[in-house]
């Protein structure tokens, strides 16, 4: 649940014509209170999304609005160069404040942005079929294609070290060694399965560190329920979530739409027997990330694809790991073991992949032919 309330001295910020109707709290994020806003516009009632920025987590909000701004407006620029008669709602458009800036502070300093609302879609928890994975795929594809040569400087880090594993793994080392709520008795088994993966998660830090596979911009956040699919044509028309849209490498994206796309169960299914890896999403994604990606990749990074979603889902499962062993103080929780639960599911779909690795590995070996 949101602890926030959209207060009118935030919507009052932006430069938005019409008149303020309602607004309620909205989606099911991990991080940011999420709002959904109404005005009526000469009759015509317009929706906007407004966030509030989670600063603990985003320790510099005005950069990571910086990082999106220039994210968007590339790949804004970029769709109309195209002739995408819809650009406005194949990428977020940032509202600006009164001041020109593409935010809002409130009494308490905090950091609200708002977005043009993405109308006639909806994001999905669980992947419904296949041909949603290879269209979630295809736009997560197509975003790092939008922003791949991104004029100016590097992009902010809006999280150091967000996909180091090794560092993932270490600070999870730490919470166990610390204990700090008791909790590590019941959860050995878990720590062992972790333990035992330890020989994997230097692997795609090792590749980068050889410049076998390139920095590029990338989304890093690319849950299923990231990307917005069309209710009509059951497309994909829009990537969200952009906070930590910075430099990062493609697989971290790929890796990701494997954890989040592939299994027919929710990440806090209780019921762990209802997690798995089922082949014919994998090779949707696949097909689909390609279709984008593919003139872009190269082999290392295709080589990599089946191996990336173990990786990824293994170190989500590190991190969901750390926050129960801490007390849940990342991610929002709902019920006293969720992170335990997130965690299981987590350690499931990688023993999931680890059964299927070689046939995905054959796969995309066929696909990308
Ligand atoms: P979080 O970081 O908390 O996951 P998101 O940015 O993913 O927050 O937003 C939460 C939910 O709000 C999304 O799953 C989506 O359903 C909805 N949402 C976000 N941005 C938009 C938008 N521009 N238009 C319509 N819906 C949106
Ligand atoms: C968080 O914001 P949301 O719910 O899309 C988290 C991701 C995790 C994900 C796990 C900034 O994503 O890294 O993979 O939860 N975002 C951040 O569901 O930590
Ligand atoms: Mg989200």
């Amino acid at each position: 649940m949101n602890t926030q309330t959209l207060r009118p001295e935030v919507i009052g910020g932006f430069q938005i014509p019409g008149n303020y109707i309602e607004s309620r709290p909205y989606g099911g994020g991990h991080i940011n209170d999420t709002f959904v806003a109404a005005f009526s516009q000469a009759g015509t009632r317009v929706r906007y999304i407004f966030q509030r920025i989670n600063d603990r987590i985003f320790t510099d909000p005005a950069a990571l609005m910086d990082n999106i701004q220039r994210v968007t407006g590339e790949a804004h620029r970029r769709l109309v160069a195209a002739g995408v008669p819809d650009a406005s709602r194949r990428t977020l458009t940032v509202l600006p404040s009164r001041d020109g800036l593409p935010y809002v502070r409130d009494k308490e300093g905090k950091f609200w942005r708002g977005y043009l609302f993405i109308e006639g879609a909806r994001t999905y928890d669980i992947i419904q079929n296949e041909r949603q994975a290879y269209e979630a795929a295809r736009a997560f594809g197509g975003f790092q294609s939008l922003v791949a040569s991104l004029p100016g400087q590097r992009l902010h880090e809006t999280i150091p070290d967000f996909h180091n594993t090794r560092s993932r793994y270490e600070r999870l080392k730490q919470a166990v060694a610390a204990d700090a709520k008791g909790r590590l008795a019941g959860v050995g088994a878990e720590w062992d399965f972790i333990q035992r993966r330890e020989n994997i998660v230097d692997r795609l830090l090792d590749l980068s560190a050889k410049g076998e596979i390139p920095e590029r911009v990338t989304h890093n956040d690319t849950k299923l329920n990231n990307v917005m699919i069309d209710d009509a044509t059951e497309t994909g028309v829009c990537v969200i979530d952009l906070d930590t849209a910075m430099p990062g490498l493609a697989l971290y994206d790929f890796g990701d739409m494997v954890r989040t796309a592939t299994s027919p169960a929710l990440e806090d299914e209780p019921d762990v027997s209802k997690v798995r890896m089922q082949m014919p999403m994998f090779e949707a994604l696949v097909r689909g990330y390609l279709s984008e990606a593919g003139s872009f990749l190269n082999e290392a990074e295709i080589s990599h694809l089946a191996f990336s979603g173990k990786l990824i889902t293994l170190e989500i499962g590190i991190r969901f790991f750390t926050d129960y062993l801490e007390g849940d103080v990342y991610f929002k929780t709902k019920r006293p073991d969720h992170n335990l639960d997130r965690l299981r599911t987590q350690l499931a779909l990688v023993k999931s992949i680890e059964e299927q690795e070689d046939a995905m590995e054959n796969l995309v070996r066929e696909v990308a032919k």
